[in-house]
């Protein structure tokens, strides 16, 4: 492994554990009614959005899905506007209109998050042909999970990419499940890695839980790009902690998540922040009580996002249509 600043593996730890105890913090208003839309964790999946926007420049392109808080966080999006937008309000994000699925921060380079699956993979295509014509050597990031797998759009956009060379990185998140749909009922071999071929495309399938590893081959994914030689697809294996939507998935009274309890513990031991821990521990680049002392910054953070969040103003009723586009 190479040789990284005990700053850097400080950051990229510290990134994880405002991604994890920001979704956590947000069980408790979701469970009491005081977040009413829909909410996607994305806790235990950390690792992936760290590497990769570690992995990237601040100009670089990301582009989410209905799970990327992680996403935006990583990106260098602020904790009290996601917040904020959370609670559907004025001082969120996407100024309380869109909710936990419509995150961004365009001046970050986290351009757009929708629910639709696979649907911000074509406007990642476009961005990156954008940025090939315009020869400005920025990557982007498509962000989908193992369900968009199952979407014609995908298959066009690799097409097309291949095609054109572009400078994009197909980012494949796959945590074994769409809803609850396990995704050996609906591939006949678990092998997503390998769709990028057929379309002349490098391939890696790695770790998701293992921050180092994602970094890795993200920075190699986006030098590759750079030097014109994209695209490039990654498939990252990882688990949900939380249930599909809110945190266990108890839809009015009735428990959905049929996920086998040991399968679910077993993950539980490859926890990507506790993993990550442990080896900075063993190799002694940290010790404990700063890590405590992190953990204890990033929960003051958390606390004041929701504070900030909540004396923060609904949008006005008047102002309904103020952003939608009008010709
Ligand atoms: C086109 C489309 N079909 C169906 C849905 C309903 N839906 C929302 S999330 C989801 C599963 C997505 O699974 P995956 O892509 O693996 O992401 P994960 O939730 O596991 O992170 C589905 C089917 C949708 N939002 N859009
Ligand atoms: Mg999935």
């Amino acid at each position: 492994m190479k040789a990284y600043s005990s700053e850097f593996l400080i950051k990229l730890y510290m990134t994880m554990v405002r991604i994890r105890l920001c979704e956590e913090s947000l069980v408790e208003p979701i469970l009491n009614g005081e977040v009413r839309c829909p909410v996607h964790l994305y806790s235990g999946e950390e690792a992936i959005a760290t590497g990769v926007c570690f992995a990237l420049s601040e100009k670089d392109y990301v582009f989410g899905t209905h799970r990327s808080h992680g996403h935006y966080l990583a990106k260098g999006g602020s904790m009290q506007a996601l917040v904020a937008e959370i609670y559907g309000k004025e001082t969120g994000c996407s100024k309380g209109r869109g909710g936990s699925m419509h995150v961004c921060d365009p001046e970050r380079g986290m351009v757009g998050a929708v629910p639709i699956v696979g649907g911000t993979i074509p406007l990642a295509l476009g961005a990156a042909l954008a940025s090939k014509i315009r020869r400005e050597k920025k990557v982007t990031v498509s962000f989908f999970g193992d369900g968009a797998a199952g979407e014609g759009v995908l298959y066009e956009s690799l097409n097309f990419a291949g095609l054109r060379k572009l400078p994009i990185i197909f980012a494949c998140e796959n945590n074994f499940y769409s809803t609850h749909m396990p995704i050996r009922e609906c591939r006949p071999e678990n092998n997503i890695f390998k769709i990028g071929a057929p379309f002349c495309i490098q391939s890696y399938r790695v770790d998701g839980n293992d921050v180092l590893k994602v970094y890795e081959v993200t920075k190699h994914s986006v030098g590759l790009c750079r030097r014109g030689l994209g695209p490039v697809f990654i498939e990252f294996m990882t688990y949900r902690l939380r249930g599909h939507v809110g945190p266990d998935d108890n839809i009015q009274e009735s428990h959905t998540d049929i996920r086998p309890k040991e399968e679910i513990e077993k993950w539980r031991k490859k926890d990507p922040i506790r993993r990550f821990q442990a080896f900075l521990i063993k190799n002694r680049i940290i010790r404990r009580e700063t890590l405590e002392r992190i953990d204890r910054e990033v929960e003051e953070e958390v606390k004041e996002a929701h504070e900030y969040a909540k004396r923060s103003p609904y949008p006005n009723p008047n102002e309904l249509t103020k952003y939608v586009f009008k010709e």
